[in-house]
């Protein structure tokens, strides 16, 4: 019997020299020590010997276990060493090594120019307002003061859906629902976006962006306008801004005026931004129509209003020199890149 523990024994020792992964090492336990093991079985067939015979084997077998362990945790320990050095070559990243550029998303020059006009009004007191841009011709036209024969309501002007709905023009439409919906005093901008029948060029966009305004309250009047207007200029154009009216003519403004600032880029001395005359045209604007203020159930006696409308596209090509309106819709990142 010894002789059959030895044997297994330098079975099991040589075995170990071979081994090379925990696979393995833990095959030979099992081989060994497992339940249907070759100590195990030694162990089991002991049950017909006499007690002498049974405490030596027994005392024998428990020392070959003993040892076969010694040898399997040693085993263990350098394969498992092993493998967790495998692991971490595999594993290894070289620190040094330039990280991968992330590439930073930067705003749109249209969003960088409403954000900024959107600003300037909501210091002076402005709420926000959005609506449709699906709109029904009373919104956009009958509301407004447009007569049924004005021009504006071509339909080689305006993208009709059927005869009653269609692309609004402009943002005013938002400023009647103001009207229909809340009490003066009213202080309030739309920005957005409008449609129009053009054919794309350099100036021109069948799709383009609006900033509406509109002031309603007891004894508003031109005064309030320019000085709104004017420092609104001061501030989007910087504080050395000048600013003229001109008198012009829109359906839903009585007065109307376009207002023109002094070139920021050159002051007013003439350059190729305010193509030599010193002046840019900015905005139209007016007293709002008491037929206007009217759809809203205003009374006229007690409130007067006055209204503007700017186009964001024009700002943003005149304070950043952009020379083709159509580079706005077309997502080229160079173009996009630039405004960072
Ligand atoms: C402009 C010029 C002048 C305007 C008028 C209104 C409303 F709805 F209150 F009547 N909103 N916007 C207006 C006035 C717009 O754009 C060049």
């Amino acid at each position: 019997m010894q002789e059959k523990l030895n044997e297994i024994l330098n079975r099991a020792k040589e075995s170990l020299e071979k081994a090379t992964s925990i696979q393995e090492t833990e095959d030979i336990r099992i081989q060994m020590l497992g339940k249907k093991g070759e100590l195990t079985s030694i162990l089991k067939s002991m049950k017909d010997l006499s007690p002498e015979e049974k405490k030596a084997l027994g005392m024998g077998v428990n020392k070959a276990k003993a040892e076969v362990e010694e040898m399997l945790q040693k085993k263990f320990e350098e394969v498992k060493t092993k493998a967790r050095a495998v692991k971490l070559q595999a594993e290894k990243i070289d620190v040094t090594e330039p990280g991968k550029e992330v590439e930073l998303g930067s705003k749109h020059p249209l969003t960088v120019t409403i954000e900024e006009i959107t600003k300037v009004f909501k210091n002076m007191g402005f709420s926000v307002v959005e609506g449709p841009e699906i709109e029904t011709v009373f919104h956009n036209f009958d509301a407004l003061n447009a007569g049924p024969n004005h021009p504006a309501r071509d339909m080689t002007d305006t993208f009709y859906v059927n005869e009653d709905i269609l692309l609004r023009t402009q943002t005013s439409p938002v400023q009647v629902r103001t009207l229909l919906k809340e009490e003066p005093p009213i202080r309030v901008i739309s920005p957005g976006r409008v449609f129009r029948c053009d054919t794309p060029d350099a100036t021109h966009s069948p799709v383009f962006h609006q900033i509406e305004g509109l002031v309603v309250d007891e004894g508003i009047t031109m005064a309030d306008l320019k000085g709104v207007l004017d420092s609104f200029a001061k501030q989007l154009f910087g504080e050395n801004t000048r600013t003229k009216f001109r008198p012009h003519h829109f359906p839903f403004t009585e007065p109307s005026a376009e207002m023109d600032v002094s070139c920021f880029k050159c002051g007013g001395k003439g350059c190729r931004v305010c193509k030599g005359s010193g002046w840019i045209e900015i905005l139209g604007c007016g007293m709002v129509h008491p037929n206007v203020l009217k759809v809203g159930d205003i009374d006229t006696e007690k409130y007067t209003g006055f209204a503007f409308g700017l186009g964001a596209e024009r700002v943003a090509m005149l304070k950043y020199e952009i020379d083709d309106i159509r580079l706005n819709y077309e997502n080229d990142m160079r173009y996009i890149k630039q405004f960072k």
